[in-house]
């Protein structure tokens, strides 16, 4: 980032700090509070001491996608994030993008990243955290490896760790606590952004044996995988509870606010409860995920809010809250939640429609308008695709069109079965014409990557599966 003058608003009092807590592949049935039988005190906690949401999306139903979303406040092919990076890519999060990081850096704030990364390749020539506005980071490229269990591939400040012992959640956690305590976060210290990304429940899972026993107890019926993705969603509600720990005991928990979420949906039928799609979809499935802000005080506790938000919501967010102007030459696709968090709002003014784009697979758009959700394909839906994005698929996506429209209504039908667009036509006229224009919008802005004609070449392609 060079060249953005920062404005701080006028008034704007003490900045709070940010803790950004993200799940990887977590669903929204996947903690105690949201239904599910996993135990998970420490999140439940959490969500009754602030705002739950009850219709929170991801940026995208995928990774890396997602993960750009949040920190750049745009719809992630707009930023050239088109599908999850892959092994080698040259597709990265670009040095122009503006980050959350950077433009909080640049009013003062300490900012470190850890746990998964995932917006471009750690040790390469392409841009590191440190170059998106994190002064410090501790992180893997995407999965920790071999699992979560002794993981070989953290890389701190740009160098390899080598083996860490103990489970990746505690080990991240260990490590932003730590970096608290290094840049002495306390009452009237230098505000902090601080990004905890974790691997799980992401595969390949490692849970604690006695957590897996306890799931395996409780619930006779679970296979071994299904209760070590219990435990695994246990694990790392400790993890949550040791971080947010760290905060109160440091007395900063009414000066931080907290937003806790998954980067996208889940691979299990019961993480995603009443849902059509997993991840990787444009359906509900794929990326309506759990998600609750905490800040006491300032937001009700126990209090719930429906209106639809995504992740391209929390840059302009905590720039709102810190009193941050967001440089008005960038395009942003996110609102500020503000008047849903703090003025009891029951809508918000959105220019844009929210919209998921993920090429891989069909469906593979999606708007939504209130209660209304408009689904597409595009027009090679037909066409087989490989799992990493191939040369070939530049030049499709940026001609791509939506095809093929299903509007359903969610107040009537979650589950997303029943198209509706016959019995209001004027609604489905209108979100269908918003889905053209915004898809064009998008694909005319984002970077065109010169992909390798031999990238990916020898991979399987096919139609991928759609639920
Ligand atoms: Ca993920």
């Amino acid at each position: 980032m060079s060249g953005i003058l920062l404005t701080t608003l006028a008034g704007a009092a003490e900045q709070p700090n940010f803790l950004l807590v993200l799940l990887d592949d977590s669903g929204w049935t996947d903690f105690g509070c949201y239904g599910s039988r996993v135990q998970t005190p420490n999140i439940d906690r959490f969500v009754s001491e602030g705002m739950r949401f009850t219709d929170c999306h991801s940026a995208a139903p995928n990774c890396s996608p997602s993960r750009a979303g949040l920190l750049t406040g745009r719809t992630p092919s707009r930023v050239g994030i088109y599908s999850y990076l892959p092994p080698k890519h040259v597709m990265h999060l670009r040095d122009e993008e503006v980050t959350a990081a950077e433009l909080l850096q640049s009013a003062g704030y300490r900012t470190g990243h850890f746990g998964k990364w995932h917006l471009s390749r750690l040790g390469s020539d392409q841009p590191q955290p440190a170059d998106q506005g994190f002064e410090y980071s501790l992180g893997t490229d995407n999965n920790a490896s071999p699992s979560h269990l002794n993981p070989k591939n953290f890389v701190r400040n740009g160098e390899p760790v080598g083996e860490m012992q103990g489970y990746s959640c505690q080990i991240v956690v260990d490590e932003a606590v730590s970096w608290l305590d290094s840049i002495e976060a306390e009452k009237g210290a230098e505000p902090f952004f601080a990004c905890v990304w974790f691997h799980e429940p992401h595969t390949p899972i490692a849970s604690p044996p006695e957590l897996v026993s306890k799931y395996q107890k409780l619930y006779p019926e679970l296979n071994a995988k299904e209760a070590s993705y219990f435990a695994n969603i246990e694990n790392v509600d400790r993890a949550v509870g040791k971080l947010l720990r760290a905060v109160e005991q440091r007395g900063l928990a009414e000066e931080t606010v907290v937003f806790l979420t998954s980067d996208n949906g889940p691979l299990n039928d019961f993480s995603s409860v009443g849902l059509r799609g997993k991840k990787s979809n444009v359906w509900e499935g794929g990326h309506r995920v759990p998600g609750a802000f905490r800040w006491p005080g300032k937001i009700d506790a126990g209090s719930e809010c429906s209106v639809p938000i995504s992740g391209v919501d929390y840059l302009p967010t905590v720039c709102d809250l810190a009193g941050i102007k967001t440089p008005e030459e960038i395009a942003l696709d996110g609102v500020s939640l503000v008047p849903l968090l703090r003025d009891g709002a029951d809508s918000l003014r959105r220019e844009k429609p929210l919209y998921w784009f993920f090429y891989r697979l069909n469906p593979s758009l999606a708007i939504r308008d209130g209660r209304w959700a408009l689904i597409a394909d595009t027009n090679d839906a037909g066409r087989p695709k490989s799992h990493g994005m191939v040369r070939d698929d530049m030049a499709r996506i940026k001609s791509s069109k939506p095809v093929e429209f299903l509007l359903f209504d969610l107040d009537q039908e979650l589950s997303q079965r029943r198209d509706v667009a016959k019995e209001h036509p004027q609604v489905f006229e209108r979100l269908r014409a918003d889905a053209i224009r915004m898809h064009r919008d998008v694909v005319e802005s984002g970077h065109r990557w010169d992909i390798p004609a031999d990238y990916g070449a020898k991979n399987s392609r096919r139609i991928w599966d759609s639920y």
